[in-house]
């Protein structure tokens, strides 16, 4: 049965996209832990600033709640993850364990004390009411499963979503798609939903980098969505099929560090910006999501594309121009919140100069943030955050003290400048003071967010 094209669930004439960002762990440090991921693997085993990512994280959030977008926190997970380090045949007291997993798997302990989790683009898909046919909410946690220290964010991110999304009436929650490559799957950072607003209906654009069943070219980097993954999400979350694409990465882009569909393109609303290499076959992707656009929203879906003559690939890794937030203003019209690196491009000064020129342009703002902590890690604003369209009704029901205010803000920067480390290298994780720290950061912030019982994550295998 074909759906009209109009909103499936409750009205959503007063609903807002809230941004959920992660707060960053205190055991934050540069492992080198993602292959394909340029930044992670050019800093690996530098001195991190726990304290100074923690902090940048919050003024991310900060500008944006004064902005007026809608902002809301996620907690960082409970590391190093005590169950994998026990499975992988660690025994006897904490510090001896810690201390024999330096000596005999410094990488593994590494990924198991990873504040990877900060990335909550990567924490899940998720599809409004109004895009769902059964009328509810939907969030399916990511498996993570490409790189080892992501896929142990998997189980602690279903409970966490279970909680705070918690009353059934509105939210819908899925399990994480099975484990293994098939179905390899890495949340909302290669899923974009464009329509009107946010309460009408949308076109829900999914970015894979692999076809699991099929042959596939031979890459450096492991392409780390599949489409199976995608088409499952879209399944599970009842998008009807006209409303959806699926679309390849270019294997360039993945060469060139594209880990991510979220390191070649952003869109927002009626807007999408794309560099021109980021998905194979391009032309027709473009213009099969203009004629999606248009039957389902109705009106024009406006595609700003990039050019390798204007910015290559390797500048939009660089950058990180494409990973930056566009957001909606209450004003009217978007902002562009780049990260600070694409300030010092000549190159992408002059596009978004000329984006902010073009007067059918939605963008009326940019703005620049220094993450520097986080993107070195590979992590830019887009990274940080898991966009979450909720009604007046589902944000009543939200559990916990989540949303942004200047108070909580305040909290939290006590609570950072208590718990985080101005530096860390990852010799320092077998400190033994840093197990207690961390406990100490993990059992405070969950009071301060008042998010209730935790219950025990499985870990796979555990
Ligand atoms: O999965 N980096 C993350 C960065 C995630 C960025 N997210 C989006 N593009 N949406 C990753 O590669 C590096 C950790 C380390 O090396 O210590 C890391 O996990």
């Amino acid at each position: 049965m074909k759906a009209a094209p109009e909103r499936l669930g409750r009205s959503g004439e007063d609903a807002v996209e809230v941004n959920f960002d992660g707060l960053v762990g205190p055991t934050h440090h540069y492992g080198g832990l993602s292959t394909g991921n340029l930044a992670s693997a050019s800093h690996r085993w530098e001195v991190s600033r726990p304290r100074q990512a923690a902090l940048q994280g919050l003024a991310k959030m900060m500008r944006l709640a004064e902005r007026g977008v809608a902002q809301a926190v996620l907690p960082p997970q409970e590391r190093p993850v005590w169950a994998v380090l026990r499975a992988a045949g660690f025994s006897g007291s904490e510090e001896a364990m810690v201390e024999e997993a330096w000596r005999e798997a410094p990488g593994l302990l590494s990924a198991c004390f990873s504040a990877s989790a900060m990335w909550t683009a990567n924490a899940a898909t998720f599809t409004p009411a109004a895009d769902a046919a059964d009328g509810r909410s939907h969030f399916t946690p990511a498996n993570l499963v490409s790189m080892f220290h992501r896929s142990l964010e998997s189980p602690s991110a279903t409970t966490l979503l279970r909680r705070i999304f918690g009353n059934e009436r509105y939210f819908a929650h899925h399990d994480p798609l099975p484990p293994g490559r098939p179905l390899s799957d890495e949340g909302a950072a290669n899923h974009t939903r464009l329509g009107w607003g946010v309460g009408g209906p949308g076109v829900h654009f999914f970015v894979y980098g692999f076809s699991p069943f099929g042959a596939e070219p031979r890459l450096q980097f492991p392409a780390r969505q599949s489409l199976e993954a995608s088409r499952a999400i879209a399944r599970l979350h009842r998008i009807p099929p006209e409303r959806c694409l699926f679309a390849r990465q270019s294997p360039a882009a993945i060469e060139a560090g594209v880990f991510h569909n979220d390191v070649a393109a952003v869109g927002n609303e009626n807007l999408l910006l794309y560099h021109a290499d980021a998905w194979a076959d391009r032309s027709k992707v473009v213009e099969q999501l203009k004629a999606r656009f248009s039957a389902i929203c109705g009106g024009r879906l406006h595609c700003c594309e990039v050019p390798a003559s204007r910015v290559t690939l390797e500048e939009a890794v660089a950058t990180y121009l494409f990973n930056s937030q566009l957001v909606t203003l209450p004003t009217g019209g978007m902002l562009l919140l780049a990260p600070e690196e694409c300030r010092t491009s000549d190159r992408v000064g002059t596009l978004l100069a000329e984006w902010l020129g073009e007067e059918s342009n939605p963008i009326r703002r940019v703005e620049f943030i220094d993450l520097r902590e986080s993107m070195r890690n590979g992590g830019g604003p887009a990274c940080l955050r898991l966009r979450v369209i909720l009604t007046g009704e589902e944000r009543r029901a939200v559990r916990g003290r989540v949303f942004l205010t200047p108070g909580l803000a305040a909290d939290l920067a006590d609570w950072i400048g208590r718990n985080h480390r101005e530096t860390l290298s990852p010799p320092d994780l077998v400190d033994p003071r840093l197990i207690e720290e961390s406990r100490r950061a993990q059992r405070e912030v969950e009071q301060l967010l008042d998010l209730g019982p935790a219950g025990e994550p499985t870990f796979p295998g555990t």
